[in-house]
């Protein structure tokens, strides 16, 4: 005989005082953790093991303390059962996990005694972990920190990706050229994930539409033609002054046992094998384009195989406690971030219809509330299409829901407006023309409650412009969220001195869950005391990114000059081109200079940094060009201190915490309009690194914010570009710019033959389209600003301070609040 199960309670005493309660956070508790971890885990001897075999055992003893607190977030939020956000992104920026997720489990004091008694560091030990770069730029960062705000705040939210075995490419310089290597990123093993063997989901491609008839109703079934499986990879995200810690699925492709059994059967086993293996393509890489889309299978199969496990995942969560779907849009809220998961809308859509036998209209109902879309772009052509053909092939049936989507709103569309032709087909979900497309954005809107742009400028243009046609359709659907970034990674993680300092000024830790305290420091900021001690701190992280930059480049830079940063993908756009051009004329000013003059010049180090989409060949050149001109500059004696040029390779999360609290200004130059936010600007800020901007994306907050003294603003301003692009043809360009391009062409720091095109692109047939000659004399002006404020420190740190005082508007906490409020319609479940 058996004895009947314990209760859940009685389990849990049992276990409680078996374990003598939970994993205890003490130094003497982590060193045991650690040393048998390093026995246990990593398999190395306990008395001899090396700084990575460290790395990794103490990752594993914070992963069981996050394990702990996962779980009882899990139990806790499922029995109190509120409505849950599901974050759907195609692309995470984790960066490195063990710093922060030391400080959000508050054990960093107990950390680093535990580790210095067994000889060793824990920041040289966090330099062990390799970046998890599963995303390209802003959308992926801004994922990671709105997961880190989601769980301090202690909202009910999952997070879903994808786990791709290649991250984002590696960028690797070689003669000043850009090359991409593959980051295979699991080489090492990755202690922050948990593989979930048995949570596992099925995901079908191609293959026919076929009828069925259930209890004499007909239905469409769909009969798939491939299956592979997705298997479950979570991560556990630690809140900050709370035990609730949230999950970030991520799914592998596995080849499933459904379907293909077939294959076996024709005698050939190896290459049935080898066929087999192929479904794990689906998740091996990362997409690294950051703004085309080539309408490529791969791409599709990867949206889909995403979104089909995480709604599977989802909808098994709600029948768990639920049977009726009337009540899904109460316990689920799906948000899109940007176009890339919206083929959910589909899916939905056909597991309502076809699986649950929901009719349309009820099933429609549900989606309508449901979804919520966030878009990151701001021009037309950034939009996500998907040629027709494509789709029909690879998802029969969710082409044939979207026509039928499609077919609803355009009678409704009639009705409205008539014969408007030209409204109906521009906002028409398929796009006609020689090759049909869907239009993802279309679609996004039609099917959700909510559209949100990511700053206030960038809604209005969504509304004015990108989406005009929606917005007077459905007014009420527009809203925007400025982004925003986390000051627990971007202050407490990567400037612990400057955490310190602002804690002993404000007499409180509470900032870091409420950053509106920041505004506390406005009060000091013209105190002598502050901004001395603010400098010196400035100052160790200046001289941390100096050794930086000569381990890297070889490069010596002398770390009382102004450190001029700008470090973002590389894009037109956003004007990396316009800032080695000012650097160029920096240069020939010196050179013309007499020496006497000389002395009145700051010096500056201006270091860029960024990768370019390995197709785009124009921010291909205009590395290569900060390269050249680079090489000319430091080698000059002529110039020696006054100027240096650097490129940051590689730039990704784990260099930019080194970068951002070592810089003095840092450049988000974008032509007006252009950048729907950005959200660098807000870690600079934070770290009372000052701006140089123009009035764009979430900049013309900033502005608002600590006011336009504050910054270093220039250029044409929104309104103004439509005119200044007109008369582009025409506009005589200062001579000064002219005299800069003219040294790039003519080779004056070489390779004149292969910056042609580059030049081209400002000066050439098409026009200045991102008005680089235009901007250019207010450009200097600004950076005149720059100089003439950097002489007088006491104003400069004075600005940094107020800077760093009003960067509290632009914290994720923020961003997540007015979204749980606005659009998801969730409120916090704090476990206990
Ligand atoms: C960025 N977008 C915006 N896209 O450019 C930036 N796109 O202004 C904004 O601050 C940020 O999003 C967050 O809202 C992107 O980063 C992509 O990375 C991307 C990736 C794949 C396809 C399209």
């Amino acid at each position: 005989t058996r004895r009947a199960p314990p209760s859940q309670a009685r389990r849990a005493e049992v276990v409680f005082k078996l374990m003598d309660g939970y994993l205890k956070n003490d130094s003497v508790s982590l060193q045991k953790a650690i040393l048998d971890h390093v026995e246990f885990t990593v398999a190395r001897s306990r008395f001899s093991f090396d700084d990575f075999e460290a790395y990794q055992a103490l990752s594993h003893s914070v992963r069981d303390r996050l394990i702990e607190r996962w779980h009882d977030t899990h139990q806790y939020v499922k029995r109190k059962d509120p409505k849950r956000v599901y974050f759907l992104s195609l692309e995470f920026l984790m960066g490195r996990s063990l710093s922060n997720s030391i400080i959000n489990l508050g054990i960093k004091d107990q950390c680093v005694e535990a580790l210095s008694q067994l000889g060793f560091e824990l920041e040289v030990l966090a330099e062990q972990e390799g970046d998890a770069a599963l995303g390209n730029g802003g959308l992926a960062r801004l994922s990671a920190c709105i997961m880190d705000s989601l769980a301090t705040l202690d909202f009910p939210a999952w997070g879903y990706g994808l786990r791709y075995q290649y991250g984002l490419f590696r960028q690797v310089i070689l003669d000043g050229f850009q090359h991409e290597q593959p980051d295979y990123w699991l080489n090492f093993g990755n202690p922050w994930e948990i593989e979930r063997v048995h949570i596992s989901y099925p995901v079908k491609f191609y293959g026919t539409v076929e009828e069925e008839i259930v209890d004499g109703k007909k239905f469409k079934i769909w009969v798939p033609g491939e299956t592979v499986e997705a298997v479950a990879y979570d991560n556990p995200i630690p809140g900050y002054g709370t035990r609730n810690t949230i999950n970030l699925r991520l799914w592998a492709a596995k080849p499933s046992d459904q379907y293909d059994m077939e294959s076996f059967n024709t005698g050939d086993y190896i290459n049935a094998v080898i066929n087999r293996q192929k479904a794990e393509t689906i998740s091996s890489v990362l997409y690294p384009d950051d703004r085309s889309y080539q309408g490529k299978e791969l791409r599709l199969k990867q949206q889909y195989f995403f979104v089909s496990a995480s709604l599977q995942d989802i909808v098994r969560r709600f029948k768990d406690l639920h049977t009726n779907f009337q009540e899904f849009p109460d316990k689920v809220a799906l948000q899109l971030n940007d176009t890339h998961p919206s083929l959910m809308i589909a899916e939905l859509m056909r597991v309502l219809v076809d699986e649950e036998h929901l009719d349309w209209n009820e099933a429609w109902g549900i989606v309508g509330k449901a979804f919520s879309f966030t878009t990151h772009i701001v021009v037309l052509e950034g939009l996500e299409k998907i040629p027709v053909d494509l789709l029909g092939s690879l998802l029969p049936r969710h082409l044939q829901i979207i026509y039928d989507i499609n077919f609803l709103f355009v009678e409704d569309l009639k009705k409205r407006f008539g014969s408007d032709y030209d409204r109906l087909s521009r906002m028409s979900i398929v796009e006609e023309g020689p090759v049909k497309n869907v239009r993802m954005a279309n679609l996004s809107i039609v099917s959700s409650h909510t559209v949100n742009g990511v700053s206030q400028v960038h809604s209005q243009i969504l509304k004015t412009k990108v989406f005009k046609d929606f917005y007077e359709l459905w007014p009420e659907k527009f809203q925007h969220k400025t982004n925003g970034v986390t000051q627990r990674r971007w202050i407490v993680g990567s400037n612990p001195g400057l955490c310190g300092l602002i804690t002993k000024w404000l007499g409180t830790e509470a900032w870091i869950r409420n950053v509106d305290l920041l505004l506390g420091l406005r009060q000091h900021a013209a105190n002598p005391e502050l901004q001395e001690e603010w400098r010196m701190i400035r100052r160790v992280n200046k001289k941390r990114l100096a050794d930086y930059i000569e381990a890297m480049s070889g490069v010596k830079v002398c770390i009382d000059a102004m450190f001029d940063v700008q470090v973002k993908r590389i894009h037109e756009y956003k004007r990396q081109l316009l800032n080695v051009l000012s650097i160029i004329h920096r240069y020939d000013c010196i050179k013309n200079m007499k020496k006497g003059d000389r002395r009145k010049v700051v010096s500056r180090v201006c270091l860029i940094g960024g990768k370019a989409a390995p197709g785009y060949e124009i921010a291909k050149k205009i590395i290569k060009l900060v390269h050249v001109v680079a090489e000319k500059i430091n080698n000059d004696p002529d110039i020696g201190d006054l100027l240096k040029l650097v490129f940051i390779p590689d730039y990704n999360v784990s260099v930019a915490e080194l970068v951002v609290p070592g810089s003095d200004l840092s450049q988000h130059i974008s032509t007006a309009g252009h950048e729907a936010s950005g959200t660098s600007s807000m870690k600079f800020l934070m770290n009372g690194c000052l701006l140089l901007a123009t009035a764009d994306g979430s900049t013309l907050e900033i502005i608002e914010e600590i006011g336009e003294d504050n910054l270093f603003v220039f250029g044409a301003k929104l309104h103004e570009v439509p005119s200044l692009r007109d008369k582009a043809r025409d506009f005589e360009v200062p001579r000064q710019f002219a005299r800069v391009v003219r040294m790039v062409r003519e080779g004056y720091f070489g390779f004149g033959d292969y910056f042609e095109s580059l030049c081209d692109s400002i000066e050439g047939n098409g026009g200045d389209f991102y008005l680089l000659g235009n901007d250019f004399m207010s450009y200097l002006e600004a950076q005149a600003a720059a100089d003439k404020t950097f002489v007088d420190q006491e104003r400069w740190t004075q600005m940094s301070i107020l800077s760093a005082a009003g960067s509290g508007r632009f914290s994720t906490d923020r961003t997540v609040g007015e979204y749980a409020e606005k659009t998801w319609g969730i409120t916090p479940c704090k476990c206990p």
